[in-house]
């Protein structure tokens, strides 16, 4: 594997700072620089994270920048555009028009999808970690009202299925574009040839995905952004495991954070009930939460990373923790790993282990599992996910995720969540330590 000197805490602290600054933009932080020159959501929000006990103001411009995208109808995109940088990346604002929308943001030029809620949980990381607690809680009054209208927005608009889940309609919703478990409901898709090709992304799916990729956007901007359309005729309605994981998370944040906000925690809390219910009964097969397909009904036979979202919620009974992390421990994942954890079940025949979201271990979702061990008290399994996040960016750098065999980095470098989220784990793992900045 592509391997550097032994990197120590204090090196590894600083080179992670000097990623974050040089991908700041001065309101936000892009992903990586060249392949991704707008504000991503989810991407954004790990930001906001690792930012969370040294800079609470610059995290929290990183949640408003991103919240100024929102749309009236509660939603938040999956991407802000930053100006100037309009037609680097495709799709970019000339495919969404969201400046055609009546409830897009004025000014701003966004996408028209959304992806996993995050922002109530980085929100709670902030207010909970922050070193000026004053200026945390006037963050949190001034981003409840937003946070809120988002949760209201997915348990109406985004309750497809009328079981308490958020169905996502595309796979950039997840975040893990490429899983293995979208290509059942892509395949049913009609055909279509847009010949829409990423020449410089040979590790990602075959083309014909991709299409549908454009297809399915576009198909959904056509209908005007409409919620009918979504639950009546849009052909890509699916239940995932880890969006309506982190969103339970999200609204157990929101119940903890409204008092500050003078509001009233009680529905936040029932929201977290109902996905907790939908979630089991829906979602659930053997010792694993699985992908629905809302169109053909199916529960996917892959597992991948994301069934262990619902892990997040410190109310799932211990029964399906247990079931749960046995699998995770297993060969099945972590088990047959050296750079765990690989994003797919490594027995799965689409399992890969470098292309992009069908194997490779990601460090986003690494901090996800770390934070549902400890939130099950699992101390040993939070250090080794802890110690195995940190060997691959300390042997490979700050890639945008790694070979799950041999740690090798794969994907763009200098990969924001990826420092920004070893800067959350370092202040967890060394006493004393100290980033160069906050
Ligand atoms: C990837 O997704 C974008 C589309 O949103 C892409 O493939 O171009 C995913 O890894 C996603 O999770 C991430 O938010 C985004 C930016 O890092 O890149």
């Amino acid at each position: 594997m592509e391997a550097r000197s032994a990197v120590d805490d204090a090196v590894l602290g600083r080179e992670a700072w000097s990623v974050l600054d040089a991908n700041w933009t001065g309101s936000a932080t892009v992903p990586a620089p060249g392949l991704y020159p707008h504000q991503w959501n989810w991407d954004s929000t790990f930001v906001a994270i690792g930012l969370a006990r040294w800079d609470t103001r610059r995290a929290g411009t990183e949640l408003l920048s991103l919240l100024a995208g929102q749309w009236r109808t509660g939603m938040v995109p999956h991407i802000v555009f930053h100006p100037g940088h309009t037609e680097v990346y495709f799709p970019g604002p000339s495919i969404w028009r969201s400046q055609e929308h009546p409830a897009a943001p004025n000014g701003v030029l966004t996408s028209g999808l959304t992806q996993p809620p995050m922002q109530a949980m980085a929100a709670w990381w902030v207010w909970r970690h922050a070193a000026d607690r004053d200026e945390a809680v006037a963050l949190v009054r001034r981003l409840y009202p937003m946070l809120a209208a988002q949760h209201e927005y997915l348990a109406t608009v985004r309750d497809l299925g009328g079981g308490g889940l958020a169905a996502i309609v595309h796979p950039w919703e997840s975040g893990m574009d490429d899983s293995p478990v979208w290509d059942a409901p892509l395949e049913a898709l009609a055909p279509v040839r847009y010949a829409y090709r990423r020449a410089e992304l040979p590790d990602r799916h075959p083309d014909s995905h991709h299409d549908r990729y454009v297809w399915l956007a576009m198909r959904y901007r056509d209908s005007g952004y409409d919620g009918t359309y979504l639950r009546d005729d849009h052909p890509f309605a699916v239940e995932d495991p880890m969006f309506n994981g982190i969103w339970l998370a999200s609204c157990q944040a929101l119940a903890e954070l409204a008092p500050l906000a003078g509001a009233d925690p009680g529905p936040h809390r029932e929201a977290a009930e109902r996905i907790r219910s939908g979630l089991l009964e829906r979602l659930w097969v053997n010792d694993l939460f699985h992908v629905r397909d809302l169109r053909s009904g199916r529960l996917s036979p892959v597992c991948t990373v994301g069934s262990f979202g619902p892990m997040l919620d410190p109310e799932l009974p211990a029964d399906r923790v247990a079931k749960m992390v046995g699998v995770l421990e297993s060969p099945r994942f972590m088990g047959a790993a050296g750079y765990p954890v690989p994003s797919c079940e490594i027995r799965s025949p689409q399992f890969d282990r470098s292309r992009y979201w069908r194997g490779p271990s990601w460090v986003n979702t690494n901090w996800l599992l770390r934070r549902a061990a400890a939130v099950h008290g699992m101390t040993g399994l939070v250090r080794l996910l802890g110690t195995c996040t940190l060997r691959l960016v300390r042997q490979a750098g700050f890639r945008e995720c790694f070979d799950p065999f041999d740690g090798s980095g794969r994907g763009s470098r200098d990969f924001s969540w990826s420092a920004a989220l070893t800067l959350d784990l370092l202040a967890d793992n060394v006493e004393n330590w100290h980033p160069p900045h906050g």
